[in-house]
């Protein structure tokens, strides 16, 4: 049996410290465990663990195998300790696995200090590729696998089918990384996941590279007693679904809030990855609203029917309008997630963005810049009808920042400096929506409304900190 330090790597991101460990390196640790490996666990991305505490943790506990989970936001930083590790123990096997290197395992493979990379869902992977190494038996027979051969050329072995029963995985080993050690404002939080896989096919996604197109669903009662299981463990009080798709399956989520309705547990619960409007009706509104959900994502990317279409997201602005509008009605708190510069996008359909955003009173908008990951419909799009001013695959782990990245690429009709500057417009007003929703919530729309002729850079700063203050109450 062997000895594994799990790691999720410090990452660039700008949620500061984490809010509950990393469902997929917690996933690898379960199986790991549940077949007799001894596990250790170290999240990288609290601002108090260095590299003097990895050390001292591999000094102790003196592991055989290292296994990192990688985006391509961490998968530099997460190279840079394989090959401090490497220079000490260059005997140690380095694993790389996430969604990184799912979507490019061969520039991934460029890093000597990695041995082998795991590709896609990983539980049943690791468990082959660790017999393999300890039996001293050829890696090659492993699925969804990279590695490099003597020759030192990359080998990527045959995709390994998805896992069809999700009801056979363990519950994620969140005790590795002793969830209690994560508590933000009073509140102790995880993932869950009632879903993997989605069928949709939107051109700038990743997501769905790891999990599949092909829909796979946890039984509700598994879902709520894992949630059970969680909050009597650890005094967990708020949940947030990770899946790339919530509301994939209308009748399953339904059945979910069912059974979340009938278990009454003291919690709440997000949706902050994002559902789709379309499916978002109002019974389901109703439901979320009952059974304690906070807030409610949902990825809107353009107004415009053209960008919509090119974008293959598969509805219409009607729909995910009709979507908004109930969650709205049902008192939910509605995020808004927006893309500028999409295939079709332009100046003029960014602001017809900002001003829908306001007329459906969508409690906080969000713009971000699009980025086209290397391997995406996207990425395709723009090597046919624009100019890419970084390489995708560069692009992504070099000029994206805890900020506001880098414009990634232009097309006619929308230029790079008017892209840039849409953005930065968009970001402000979505901030100015923000602050004038968070006002109407806490004051009415009367009082509220004339409150918000403070509503500038300054004010909104100071609001930030009396948010975190508790002010003004938004949801959790
Ligand atoms: C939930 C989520 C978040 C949560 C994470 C919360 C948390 N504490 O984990 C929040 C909202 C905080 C978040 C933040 C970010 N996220 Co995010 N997020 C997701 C999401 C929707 C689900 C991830 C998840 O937990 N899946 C469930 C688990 C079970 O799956 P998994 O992680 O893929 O793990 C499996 C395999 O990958 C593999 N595996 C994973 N790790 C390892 C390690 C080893 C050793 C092995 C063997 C196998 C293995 O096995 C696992 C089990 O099957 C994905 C979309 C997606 N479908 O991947 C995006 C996604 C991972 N996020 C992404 C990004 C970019 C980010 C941010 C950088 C965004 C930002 N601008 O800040 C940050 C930074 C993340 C970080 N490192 O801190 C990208 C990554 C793109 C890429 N090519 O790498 C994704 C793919 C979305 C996208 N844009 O396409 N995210
Ligand atoms: S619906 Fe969401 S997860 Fe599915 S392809 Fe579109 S963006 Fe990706």
């Amino acid at each position: 049996m062997a000895k594994i330090l799990l790691i999720t790597p410090d990452s660039k991101t700008f949620y500061g410290n984490p809010r509950y460990p990393a469902a997929g390196i917690s996933m690898i640790g379960a199986v790991l465990l549940k077949s007799g490996h001894q596990v250790h666990g170290l999240d990288m991305r609290f601002s108090g663990v260095s590299d003097e505490i990895l050390v001292k943790k591999i000094h102790d506990f003196q592991p055989e195998i290292i296994g990192f989970s990688v985006t391509n936001w961490d998968v530099l930083e997460a190279v840079r300790l394989a090959r401090k590790i490497k220079s000490m123990l260059p005997d140690i096997y380095v694993i790389f696995g996430g969604p990184q290197v799912t979507l490019c395992p061969k520039e991934t493979l460029r890093y000597s200090e990695i041995d082998f990379l795991v590709l896609g869902e990983g539980e049943i992977t690791i468990i082959e590729l660790i017999a393999c190494l300890e039996n001293k038996r050829p890696i090659s027979e492993v699925k969804g696998i990279a590695f490099r051969d003597e020759d030192l050329n990359p080998v990527i072995t045959d995709r390994r089918p998805l896992i069809k029963d999700l009801s056979r995985l363990p519950l994620p080993a969140y005790e590795l990384f002793d969830p209690p050690a994560y508590r933000a404002a009073d509140e102790l939080r995880l993932g869950i996941m009632s879903s993997r896989g989605c069928p949709y096919q939107c051109i700038f996604c990743t997501g769905r590279k790891v999990m599949g197109r092909q829909m796979r669903r946890r039984s509700p009662i598994d879902v709520v007693s894992e949630m059970t299981h969680w909050h009597k463990k650890f005094g967990i009080t708020h949940f947030c679904f990770i899946e790339d798709n919530w509301l994939a399956h209308r009748k399953h989520a339904m059945e979910l809030l069912d059974g979340l309705e009938k278990a009454q547990l003291p919690i709440t619960y997000s949706l902050e990855v994002g559902v789709r409007g379309d499916a978002l009706s109002k019974d389901i509104g109703e439901k979320l609203k009952k059974t304690g959900c906070t807030i409610v994502a949902i990825g809107i990317e353009s107004v415009d029917p053209e960008v919509l279409e090119l974008s293959k997201k598969g509805e219409t602005i009607e729909e995910i309008t009709r979507g908004i509008r109930a969650a709205k009605a049902a008192g939910l708190f509605v995020k808004g997630y927006f893309i500028v510069a999409l295939p079709g996008d332009t100046k003029s359909k960014v602001e017809k963005a900002v001003a829908y955003a306001r007329k459906e009173k969508i409690d906080m908008p969000r713009f971000a810049l699009a980025q086209a990951f290397p391997y995406t419909e996207l990425a395709e799009w723009v090597k046919m009808n624009g100019k890419f001013y970084h390489e995708p695959y560069d692009y992504v782990l070099y000029h994206t920042d805890e900020g506001h990245g880098d414009v990634h690429y232009d097309f006619p009709g929308f230029p790079k400096e008017e892209i840039w500057e849409t953005y930065n417009w968009a970001h402000e007003q979505a901030e100015a929506i923000s602050f004038q929703r968070a006002l109407n919530r806490r004051f009415g729309d009367r009082l509220g409304n004339l409150l918000n002729i403070f509503n500038n850079k300054l004010s909104r700063r100071l609001a930030i900190w009396g948010y975190q203050k508790k002010l003004i109450s938004l949801p959790k």
